[in-house]
């Protein structure tokens, strides 16, 4: 490793935040040096994580925001990652004038980072692996990632939390049809936030019995009322969410899907390097002009010129 890396490393695993802005800058852009900080990480480490996931305004920032407050009090060290346009974290153009910033920004023993959404399968960003992995070689206990939810994404959430929490709000009619299929095999932890809403009780109570029937005899999803924005029921969903990390014993099944598609796209990715597409279009060129040309027979012979 490089010595100005080895060092942001040293500096990294040591609690300096700079470092690690400036690592994850280095990781999400893949800049000189990423590759190195990748290969020197330490897997299976100390920090847990915690998946925040739901519709765009569901008050899943505010959520975060309420449990910063409260395990503060607990000394907890805590990172949160922020896939989300709209986020009050975020920094982002996008927000104009309605940009709300998190009381935490300074505070020593928070280190708050938003990301942009890439694109990459279905909303979170396409280093979100790699960069909760270098975070998590940061002195934390807790890493929270609060990402939209948006079909591919709450998959992807799922396999790199320790814990998901599902954040759902009683706005939008027929509160159980608008539960997308999937959702609940992905939520460790539900939330009905809003509960200062009058229909909030009518979701709980769907919630509750969709909870019932999938348990099966087994330990149901527990289902947590919050008024986030008065801190409200947050004590519970903090005491659920330990309740949860701690009763884990296996690596989840999510969690090996995750890290097997991970190493997949990182295989083709590595693969495609050695195919100069240059070269593949002048000898496409040549061969399209030929009476007999195929496609396939083209690809195939292309194929054994390179490693
Ligand atoms: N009435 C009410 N409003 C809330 C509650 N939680 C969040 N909000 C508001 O809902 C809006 C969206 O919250 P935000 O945290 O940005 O949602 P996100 O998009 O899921 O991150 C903000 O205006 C919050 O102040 C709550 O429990 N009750
Ligand atoms: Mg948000």
């Amino acid at each position: 490793m490089r010595s100005n890396i080895k060092q942001l490393h040293e500096q990294i695993k040591a609690g300096n935040f700079l470092a690690l802005a400036r690592g994850i800058t280095i990781v999400e852009n893949e800049l000189d040096g990423y590759e190195s900080l990748l290969l020197n990480l330490h897997e299976n480490r100390h920090a847990r994580v915690i998946g925040v996931t739901g519709p765009p305004g569901a008050g899943k920032s505010t959520l975060v925001n309420a449990l910063l407050r409260h395990w503060l009090h607990e000394n907890k060290k805590i990172a949160v990652l922020a896939v989300d346009p709209s986020s009050p974290f975020n920094y982002g153009a996008l927000l104009g004038d309605r940009i709300r910033m998190s009381e935490f920004y300074t505070n020593p023993g928070i280190f708050i980072r938003s990301l942009a959404t890439r694109g990459a399968l279905g909303g979170l960003n396409a280093k979100i692996i790699e960069i909760t992995d270098l975070v998590k070689d940061a002195p934390f206990d807790l890493v929270i990632v609060e990402t939209v939810g948006v079909g591919q994404s709450e998959v992807e959430i799922a396999g790199l939390a320790d814990c998901t929490v599902v954040a759902l709000v009683p706005e939008a009619g027929d509160e159980v049809q608008t539960l997308k299929a999937g959702i609940m095999e992905i939520a460790n932890i539900f939330v009905v936030n809003k509960a200062d809403h009058e229909d909030a009780e009518g979701l709980f109570r769907n919630l509750r019995i969709l909870a019932h029937e999938k348990a099966h005899g087994t330990t149901e999803i527990p289902v947590v009322k919050t008024i986030a924005t008065q801190d409200n029921g947050v004590g519970e969903l903090a005491d659920e969410i330990m309740k949860f990390l701690n009763a884990q014993k296996e690596m989840p099944e999510k969690r090996l899907h995750l890290l097997t598609e991970k190493c997949w796209q990182l295989i083709q990715a590595q693969r495609m390097k050695s195919i100069d597409h240059d070269k593949l279009r002048k000898e496409m060129a040549i061969a399209i002009k030929q009476d007999d040309f195929n496609l396939y027979a083209f690809t195939k012979d292309f194929l054994t010129t390179i490693k």
